[in-house]
């Protein structure tokens, strides 16, 4: 739709995000015969994070061919692992070709959702006007929201800073002094990226990544000939990656000794590209691989080795007006400071906006509890609430989109056992929830996140791993695979409010 047209008063679902999941949902709500929707986006366009993050060297590190909708093959993937732009192209090209996009509202951001238990539907106020709906579908995703590092006078630095998902392109590099904190996906992309260009660079290291070798290499005419015209061909590649990255899960989730192979790799990765012992020292994790997502680049430990590169790893205990000081009281002067420091994974701000069952808002249930819902998807106290990418439905190893659509067919299933038994709302009860939760923490437990000795962003402040899924995605699809009605409390209609139903 057009920024003219005014959004409908109703809809039937009101889908929050376009990037994979809500373009995902969209779609296959079209296919299913729903076709009252409206998904709104804060951004100009569909993509999610794949829009917004630009930064220079933007990649993604799940092999192409697996970071696809399986209804939406794409035999033309340049490379074994796509480059942000090509990601972001596929899915405004399945967007287009999937005739949803007149439903899509762009520039408009969820300010307040309400259940109302009267008419059983959601009053939700975005920045172009109201919409009521049956469903609150949420794709708005674990990695959208930046997080700013909390370090004094940072914001009384005189040159430019900018976090990686925000990138400035309008900000030339080039001759600059340049420093990069954080050392996580991100940072070990850009780095490499801006260090030939720039005078110098400083990058800031609060804890060692592990970092494998990128086995990258562009597909061939052969190849991408292959992939279109015999489709089984794809298909079995696209299967042959996805079991190969499941081969990841009992290492991370059964027994960390599993993965002592992919250590003595990353390792020897890290001793092949730096020579200097002080360095190597400096970039050698010390807790158990996987406990922090493993990463992988062909180019940042040489970029760390090279004459116009430093490693800081002191502290940092300010930014001053030109410079970042370090616990030991070095000053280094900089042009530009850019913050590669992730995402507000554990309080996504989406949760504070939405208020349930008694008015009492997502993000203060989850302050108390932590986040949790029943099966990553719905949540005891805010019936009709559906989130894609909910609360450990994150992975470690292999492709989100795996799990987005395993939650999209339990959403649809949902609307179908909703329409088919006359059901106004569904809400999960707190027994079965809290049973989902504390299996689901008891296996956490031997999980190497939580006994690896590190800490990352797949915990919370109280230590609690609230964004993972501890089992394989196979798993996963398994328990999604039907609506589980019993676990449910489930509202008919209430009878002066008939046409809901
Ligand atoms: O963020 P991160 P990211 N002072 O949270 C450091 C996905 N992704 O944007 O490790 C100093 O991983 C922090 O240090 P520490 C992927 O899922 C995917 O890089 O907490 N340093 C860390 O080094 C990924 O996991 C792709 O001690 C501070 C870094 O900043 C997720 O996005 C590509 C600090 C943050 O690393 C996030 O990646 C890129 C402070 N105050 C990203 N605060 C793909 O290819 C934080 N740090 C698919």
């Amino acid at each position: 739709m057009t920024q003219q047209q005014a959004l409908p008063a109703t809809v039937d679902h009101l889908i929050v995000g376009a990037g994979f999941a809500g373009l995902g949902m969209a779609i296959r709500l079209a296919e299913a015969g729903e076709d009252d929707f409206l998904v709104i986006e804060k951004d100009g366009g569909v993509g999610g994070t794949w829009r917004a993050n630009t930064y220079p060297g933007a990649a993604c590190d799940v092999p192409s061919q697996l970071y696809s909708f399986s209804f939406a093959p794409n035999p033309d993937w340049s490379k074994s692992f796509s480059p942000q732009p090509e990601i972001e192209a596929y899915l405004r090209k399945v967007a287009e070709k999937s005739g949803t996009l007149d439903r899509f509202s762009f520039d408009t951001e969820l300010t307040h959702a309400r259940w109302d238990e009267a008419d059983q539907r959601w009053h939700v106020t975005t920045t172009r006007g109201e919409v009521t709906s049956k469903t609150l579908i949420s794709g708005s995703g674990g990695l959208s929201a930046p997080k700013l590092p909390d370090i004094e006078g940072i914001d009384t630095f005189q040159g430019e800073v900018f976090h990686s998902a925000r990138w400035r392109h309008d900000v030339d590099l080039t001759g600059k002094r340049v420093a990069v904190i954080g050392t996580g996906a991100s940072s070990i992309q850009i780095v490499p990226e801006i260090a030939p260009d720039v005078a110098h660079l400083d990058v800031y290291q609060r804890t060692a990544p592990y970092v494998m070798p990128r086995n990258d290499r562009r597909y061939t005419r052969v190849e991408r000939l292959l992939f279109k015209a015999v489709p089984a061909v794809r298909r079995a590649y696209r299967t042959g990656i996805y079991l190969g990255r499941e081969l990841y899960v009992p290492g991370f989730v059964w027994n960390p000794k599993l993965m002592t192979p992919a250590k003595k790799i990353a390792l020897a990765h890290m001793t092949k590209a730096i020579d200097d012992p002080e360095l190597r020292a400096k970039v050698t994790p010390s807790y158990e691989i996987g406990c922090k997502r493993i990463l992988i680049s062909n180019t940042y430990y040489p970029a760390l080795a090279a004459d116009n590169v430093d490693l800081v790893t002191d502290p940092i205990v300010k930014v001053t007006g030109d410079a970042v000081v370090t616990a030991d009281g070095t000053e280094r002067p900089i042009d530009v400071l850019v913050v590669a420091t992730g995402f507000q994974t554990t309080e996504q701000p989406i949760a504070e906006h939405i208020h349930g069952r008694g008015g009492r808002a997502l993000a203060q249930v989850w302050a108390e509890r932590g986040m949790a819902s029943y099966k990553g998807t719905t949540t005891h106290g805010f019936p009709n609430l559906f989130q894609l990418v909910g609360a450990n439905t994150g992975l470690g190893h292999s492709s989100m989109v795996f799990i987005i659509e395993s939650q999209i067919a339990y959403v649809l299933d949902a609307l179908a056992t909703m329409k088919t038994q006359q059901y106004a709302a569904v809400e999960p009860r707190q027994q079965a929830q809290d049973e989902w939760n504390a299996t689901l923490q008891s296996r956490m437990r031997r999980t190497v996140w939580s006994a690896g000795g590190c800490s990352s962003w797949y915990l919370d402040a109280h230590g609690k791993n609230t964004t993972l899924w501890p089992r394989s995605t196979i798993s996963f699809r398994r328990l999604l695979a039907r609506f589980d009605a019993e676990h449910y409390d489930l509202q008919p209609a209430r009878r002066n409010e008939g046409a809901n139903a």
